[in-house]
């Protein structure tokens, strides 16, 4: 392994798949990379295959790697999130010099990151919670990056950073979005969305199956129609490319020999724990989180089946098969509209809650590229925050107001349709729920309010005049008192 000093633009350790993909990409944008794994076969075996690829500098040791790269340092972290990442820093700190920058490219908690970044500050050192989305490929080709650090990490980071991401219209999908924990909250709220957005996308396949009786294969060609069109984006590619394939082994559309129970690591539960002590009703994105936990809850599937057999017969129903796949598309468009605005919704009330002054503009324009959820749709999303920065939902901009008004019906057809046939649509449904409660004039919260003060003393505010009040409703007359 090479003895050099000091030549590295950057180091990396942790060069499992992500983290060696990451350092090749480097690598081949032209920055010389000082890269370091615990087991020293990994670095090697990165040198043996790719070290062609760009200036590679293997280090066996933390020092070593510390000892290749230019002051003020860049270290890289990409290792297993949690007790891992927390002992390579401890084990990093000593190493290291006044303004060097610790960066964790991992998907760590946010709370996580604003913890260490803390913690690394009394030592006078700059930590960077990086998010990088777009998985093995996304790291190796171009992801979509979101950094949250000090200025002074950005200006160091940024040739880098911009270097290797993805790239829409000549922007590159990597920005500053904030100090400390800012990156890793975005990057968590962005795989919020992208449960949401499968979860819907899940549920329009299951509702053309079961209650259209169209094959994974035709299905297939409808979203590949679909991806034409407004609806453009990489999961529904992706999910085109999944319902047409075939499995090699008994002949059957891959969907159905693969065991229907979905996983829930960490990040969707991550957004609607936190969506939850920010109060941000983030509907779509928990449905998609619980149908995930539903999936899963095997034993209860199994008993409720036993006693409310479906027959599957009875959930076809007789529709227009163009017109029902039409309808499907607008209410997936409508509720997808619904589940990114209650999204950045969520960015909006971390960054007030944290005192991070995030661009959410900035945010969709990023998402364009390299990640799962990028679409076309983020370009109008990015437009609706360029017409106005202060924007409250993204719900009534003109685009999506118009877009959403022209789809209701067929949403609620669609929604009544699923309701009728037995087909659970809880993302569909609970987008339709949140913009009819949006929209309302009065919601029954009046009544939950006045029930409050009645058995627990809780109080009320009234609609004609200012105040808190309770009611004495043990009292015969039932008297209103002022509560403050
Ligand atoms: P390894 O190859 O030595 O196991 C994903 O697990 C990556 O994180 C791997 O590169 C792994 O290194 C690294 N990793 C996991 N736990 C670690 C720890 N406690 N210290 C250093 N690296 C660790």
């Amino acid at each position: 392994m090479s003895t050099e000093h000091a030549r590295a633009t950057i180091g990396l350790t942790g060069l499992a798949t992500m983290g060696r993909n990451l350092a090749r990409n480097i690598a081949r944008n032209g920055h010389t990379i000082a890269v370091h794994n615990r087991t020293t076969a990994r670095t090697t075996a990165l040198l043996e295959e790719h070290g062609d690829e760009g200036d590679l500098v293997g280090a066996e040791t933390l020092e070593e790697l510390v000892a290749a790269i230019a002051r003020p340092r860049v270290v890289v972290v990409m290792v297993k999130a949690g007790e891992a990442t927390d002992a390579v820093i401890d084990e990093l700190v000593p190493l290291l010099d006044e303004d060097d920058i610790v960066v964790d490219a991992g998907n760590a908690h946010f709370a996580d990151t604003v913890r260490r970044d803390e913690a690394l500050a009394g030592h006078g050192l700059h930590f960077v919670g990086m998010g990088v989305s777009g998985g093995e490929d996304g790291a190796l080709n171009g992801p979509s990056i979101m950094v949250g650090g000090s200025d002074h990490a950005w200006e160091r980071l940024r040739p880098v950073v911009e270097s290797i991401a993805a790239v829409v219209e000549g922007t590159p999908c990597a920005a500053h979005v904030g100090p400390g924990g800012a990156g890793h909250f975005v990057k968590m709220v962005h795989n919020g969305i992208e449960y949401a957005d499968m979860q819907l996308i899940a549920e329009s396949y299951d509702l053309l199956r079961t209650v259209a009786g169209l094959e994974p294969a035709q299905v297939a060609d409808v979203f590949e129609d679909w991806n034409g069109g407004d609806l453009e984006s990489f999961l529904i590619e992706v999910a085109s490319d999944v319902l047409r394939h075939t499995d090699a082994e008994t002949g059957r559309p891959f969907v159905d020999v693969v065991r229907d129970a979905a996983e829930q690591k960490g990040t969707g539960r991550w957004t609607v724990q936190t969506a939850l002590d920010l109060g941000v009703p983030v509907t779509g994105i928990a449905e998609a989180t619980f149908a995930r936990s539903l999936s899963g809850h095997t034993e209860q599937r199994a008993a409720a089946r036993e006693v409310f057999a479906t027959d599957p017969e009875e959930q076809r129903v007789e529709v227009d098969r163009d017109t029902f796949v039409d309808q499907v598309r607008a209410a997936l468009y409508a509720s997808k509209v619904v589940a990114y605005a209650q999204g950045f919704d969520q960015v909006a009330a971390g960054a007030d809650a944290h005192g991070w002054d995030i661009d959410l503009g900035e945010l969709a324009t990023i998402w364009r590229g390299g990640c799962i959820i990028r679409a076309q749709f983020l370009d109008r999303i990015k437009e609706a925050y360029d017409d106005e920065p202060g924007l409250t939902t993204l719900l009534t901009t003109a685009y999506f107001a118009d877009a959403v008004k022209a789809g209701v019906d067929a949403w609620r057809e669609v929604v009544a349709t699923a309701a009728r046939a037995g087909v659970p649509t809880p993302a569909f449904s609970s987008s339709l729920a949140y913009f009819d409660g949006l929209r309302r004039e009065r919601l029954p919260a009046a009544l939950v309010q006045a029930l409050r003060d009645n058995f627990g003393a809780h109080t009320y505010e009234r609609v004609d005049r200012e105040g808190s009040f309770h009611t004495r409703w043990a009292e015969p007359d039932r008297p209103e008192v002022a509560a403050d």
